[in-house]
């Protein structure tokens, strides 16, 4: 849940990057660290298995300035893909605002995404959300891939509501500020709706 504290004038706003092991969730966060300045971030706190897995979530704090006068923070987190690490995705999703979905272009991950939304959809409802009232884009990653398939069909497989969706090649930077801004505008939106 979106926290404002009207006398510190602070707002502070929780994003969760979800989706498929292997995915690219990470590398999201480690791309707007590397990009973001140092007044504007926090440290990237990781806890990964020694290959790089995510084991419980990564985290890192983002200050996107001022904004109606409110210093405005998106607390961007990741959850752990695979598929065994349920009970951290349902406890890192309590009090999210938003979230990044990343897909994995690749074929041989259609079920697997296709799991992951299916995951997604359960573990909001128990945090007593709705996947079709929540801000959220698509983020459809690793398009330099050879075995990415075509935008339309991952489209119409995964686009759950009309949400935008972003193609992205995370490792490049590619695709990542665009999925951000745009879940971060649709939670400012929701935000004003109920201010
Ligand atoms: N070729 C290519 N590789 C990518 C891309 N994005 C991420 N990767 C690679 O895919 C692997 C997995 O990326 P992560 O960011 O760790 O994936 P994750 O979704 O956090 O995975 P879990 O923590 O297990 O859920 C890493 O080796 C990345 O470098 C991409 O756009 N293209
Ligand atoms: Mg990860």
């Amino acid at each position: 849940m979106t926290f404002i504290n009207y006398v510190a004038r602070e707002i502070n706003c929780k994003i969760v990057y979800y989706g498929p092991g292997l995915g690219g969730k990470t590398t999201n966060l480690q791309y707007v660290y590397q990009i973001t300045s140092p007044a504007n971030k926090g440290k990237l706190i990781s806890l990964a298995t020694e290959t790089e897995r995510t084991l419980f979530f990564d985290f890192l704090p983002i200050d996107f300035g001022l904004i109606r006068g409110f210093r405005t923070r998106f607390h961007l987190y990741t959850v752990p893909g695979q598929v065994f690490y349920d009970s951290s995705r349902k406890l890192i999703l309590k009090g999210v605002d938003g979230i990044v979905f990343v897909a994995d272009s690749q074929e041989e991950r259609a079920d697997a995404n296709l799991e992951s939304i299916s995951n997604l959809t359960d573990n909001l409802k128990e945090h007593g959300f709705d996947i079709c009232k929540i801000p959220y884009v698509l983020q459809l990653n690793k398009r330099d891939l050879p075995g990415a398939m075509p935008i339309e069909e991952l489209v119409r497989q995964l686009q759950v509501k009309g949400e935008p969706v972003f193609e992205a090649v995370a490792v490049k930077g590619i695709g990542i500020l665009e999925s951000l801004k745009a879940v971060a505008r649709q939670v400012l939106i929701e935000l004003r709706k109920s201010a």
